[in-house]
């Protein structure tokens, strides 16, 4: 049988391009989002190529997550893979400016949600002996850079947690991936910028950044590794971009 994979955040960007790329492997896909609409849609797409299941919660609660992923069927408990990819970043400002409520969704999604998540999916795989997380960091985790304190601090904590997960989980036959993309050309920043699109548009201005694409076939070449490899940490960047804010426009 081919494998499971649990993609948290596959509505858009990163994840529905992960989504995608593992319906080319045959993997049996549970989709994960907020939105159900999106993910039905979704669904309707990859159904064709693979089998596909959806669940709809929000990562930040711990019950919501709890229930969803206990309530799966018999036939998807046994997930092999997990991509921990919801995630987003709310505003850009300096700290004394920076607002609580984006704090909360920052280090409640980023960080709270995919450890729930984990904490849901790992058991399983613990007793199986068997599975593959992978966590969506970012080049902000490794370097903190100006008017991103909170959102740098929250992947700097994936960091974190990736280098736990591997020091905690190896023993039990599960390998942690953790891949940091530099400037990717998603909703990302339409999202950081509560809708404006003019702003969101001049991250990317004068230099190609990467795609959903191009983090997606890096977390394949992850999962897809020998069984006696594990890809540890991957940082991927715009070939333009030499650090987090550092980037050659034309
Ligand atoms: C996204 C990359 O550099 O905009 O995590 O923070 S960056």
């Amino acid at each position: 049988m081919s494998r499971i994979a649990l993609i948290t955040g596959a509505t858009s960007g990163i994840g529905r391009a992960t989504a995608k790329a593992f319906a080319d492997l045959d993997y049996r896909l549970i989709l994960c989002g907020r939105r159900q609409d999106r993910l039905e849609e979704l669904e309707e797409q990859l159904i064709a190529q693979t089998i596909v299941t959806t669940l709809s919660f929000d990562v930040r609660d711990w019950t919501d997550v709890e229930e969803a992923i206990s309530g799966l069927p018999d036939e998807w408990k046994a997930i092999d893979i997990l991509v921990n990819n919801a995630g987003s970043a709310q505003g850009m400002s300096a700290i004394q400016d920076g607002n609580p409520t984006d704090w909360d969704q920052m280090i409640d999604g980023n960080v709270q949600g995919l450890l729930y998540v984990s904490k849901a999916v790992m058991a399983g795989m613990v007793e199986r002996k068997r599975g593959h997380i992978v966590n969506l960091s970012s080049i902000a985790g490794k370097q903190t850079y100006a008017n991103g304190a909170v959102y740098c601090a929250s992947k700097a904590a994936v960091e974190a947690i990736s280098m736990g997960m591997r020091l905690d989980l190896t023993q039990h036959g599960i390998k942690v991936t953790n891949i940091a993309p530099g400037a990717v050309e998603t909703e990302f920043s339409v999202v950081r910028f509560k809708g404006d699109t003019d702003r969101a548009a001049k991250v990317y201005e004068g230099f190609t950044p990467l795609t959903a694409d191009d983090i997606a076939d890096t977390i394949v070449y992850a999962v897809t590794a020998p069984a006696h490899v594990t890809i540890a940490d991957m940082t991927i960047l715009a070939s333009a971009q030499a650090a987090a804010t550092t980037i050659y426009r034309k």
